[in-house]
């Protein structure tokens, strides 16, 4: 076959539509460890009630950086407002099931590599926490707000006793990561993930914690969707007949690097 040939078939199979997988992840895909437990509806409970508690739940396949990815997931931060705490953490990281410090650490603190989005839901003065419910980005397990890009969004009180949507999208081309509550983006980050946090590495594992301290609330986690994309190959790097391959390539999409 001609390289012109080759180049246009390229060209073309290149301009078709990136396939998009989603899937509806069960409980069988994740890990728990700390105070976690299952609930009955597929959700788990990070934490009751209780002081001092901590616990976390990570997602057993790691992703790859490279992809964009959506992943959305339905959290429940509470019932208690002014006397609830600590709040939770959706992380990625190297190493899954690990949960970082309590309290304060709301489960992510001395996790390293990592990012970490935080929903805190309690005041710590000396972590430069405001007054309000707010979210961050965290960098390898330091949870103050120290730098400018721990600088914290304001959110409305999360501690309602209501389930809400709560969704991470990674755009590589543009180094964004987007969060969204309920449907609507309220915080918007640009990192370099891949060299400046996870040391040239773009396998990383993604996971949720929640931490009490010396007061405390229920925390939930259930997830909804994980939707990737993935390029399509040009057929002739495939090992079989592109049309034997796909169901392959569907089988072994982006979560399974
Ligand atoms: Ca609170
Ligand atoms: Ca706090
Ligand atoms: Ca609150």
């Amino acid at each position: 076959m001609s390289t012109s040939f080759r180049r246009l078939l390229s060209f073309i199979i290149l301009s078709f539509p990136i396939f998009l997988l989603a899937q509806r992840p069960t409980i069988e895909d994740f890990t728990m460890s700390g105070d976690t437990y299952l609930l009955g509806d597929e959700c788990f409970r990070l934490t009751d009630e209780e002081d001092y508690s901590s616990g976390s739940i990570w997602y057993k396949r790691p992703i790859s950086l490279l992809s964009p990815f959506n992943i959305e997931l339905t959290i429940m931060a509470g019932c208690q407002d002014g006397d609830g705490a600590d709040g939770m953490v959706f992380m990625f990281a190297n190493r899954p099931n690990r949960t970082g410090f309590r309290g304060e650490g709301i489960g992510f603190a001395g996790l390293s590599p990592s990012l970490g989005i935080e929903i805190d839901t309690w005041r710590n003065y000396h972590l430069y926490d405001p007054a309000e419910d707010h979210l961050a980005f965290l960098v390898n397990g330091r949870v103050g707000h120290f730098s400018e890009e721990a600088t914290p969004t304001i959110i409305p009180n999360l501690e309602d006793c209501q389930r809400h949507k709560f969704s991470v999208r990674w755009k590589p081309d543009y180094q964004s990561l987007v969060v969204e509550i309920d449907g609507e983006p309220v915080m918007i980050g640009s990192f370099d993930l891949v060299n400046s946090i996870f040391r040239g590495t773009d396998v990383v594992y993604w996971g949720m914690s929640a931490a009490t301290g010396r007061y405390n609330n229920y925390h939930e986690v259930c997830f909804d969707r994980l939707s990737y994309q993935e390029q399509t190959k040009p057929w002739w790097d495939l090992s079989l007949p592109f049309l034997e391959a796909a169901p392959t390539l569907l089988a072994s999409n982006g979560l399974e690097h």
